[in-house]
């Protein structure tokens, strides 16, 4: 079971290196580190087995967070249309994306950085991603809203980046341009 002791905190190389693609059909090894990734999600997320296990909350995890630099991101969130995005993913790539940009009012953070970063991080507001699922089916979702802002956060940490790199230095509360806001 993954605990906050297994995530990597910026500053640890390997949150900034670009993931390895996973050999398809997946390993035993690599099947057994997404399940875990999808279960730190889910489970961080009843108020109950978080407390008990000290684990901040969270709406996706990437394996490179738990110093697996392979690429594999797993995703379990609500939206604001109270719809249910749950998926784990070998090898996701955006394969389109909207010209608009969407961004969260409040920001972003990242259970790797244990400090607020405040500023707007400006997103795609709608993607088209490609990945392979733990049943070894290829499934294509197309995501808007918090899903695709999230999806779009732990991709970016199989490319090395971190939210904040695409916060806007000179004024981090500046309008993103051609972009909506999103409460959360
Ligand atoms: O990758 C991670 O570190 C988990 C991130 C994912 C995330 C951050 C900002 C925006 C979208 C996704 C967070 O720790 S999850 C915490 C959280 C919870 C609810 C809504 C947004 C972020
Ligand atoms: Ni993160």
């Amino acid at each position: 079971m993954i605990t906050m002791e297994n995530i990597i905190r910026e500053g640890h190389p390997t949150l900034r290196q670009v993931a390895k693609e996973v050999p398809l059909p997946a390993s035993d090894e690599d099947r057994k580190i997404l399940e875990e990734l999808i279960e730190y999600v889910k489970n961080s997320q009843d108020p109950e087995f978080a407390e008990k296990y000290g684990i901040r909350p969270g709406i996706g995890l990437a394996a490179p967070q738990i110093n697996v630099s392979k690429r594999m991101i797993a995703v379990h969130l609500k939206d604001e249309d109270d719809v249910l995005y749950s998926y784990a993913l070998f090898n996701p790539k955006i394969i389109s994306h909207s010209v608009k940009k969407s961004y969260l009012t409040g920001g972003e953070g990242c259970l790797s950085v244990d400090r607020i970063v405040p500023g707007y991080v400006p997103r795609y507001a709608k993607i088209k991603v490609k990945g392979t699922n733990l049943d070894g089916e290829e499934v294509v979702v197309k995501l808007k809203g918090l899903a695709a802002i999230c999806f779009q956060h732990e991709i970016d940490h199989l490319n090395g980046v971190m939210f904040y790199d695409h916060i806007n230095g000179e004024d981090p509360f500046a309008e993103p341009e051609n972009a909506i806001s999103i409460e959360r």
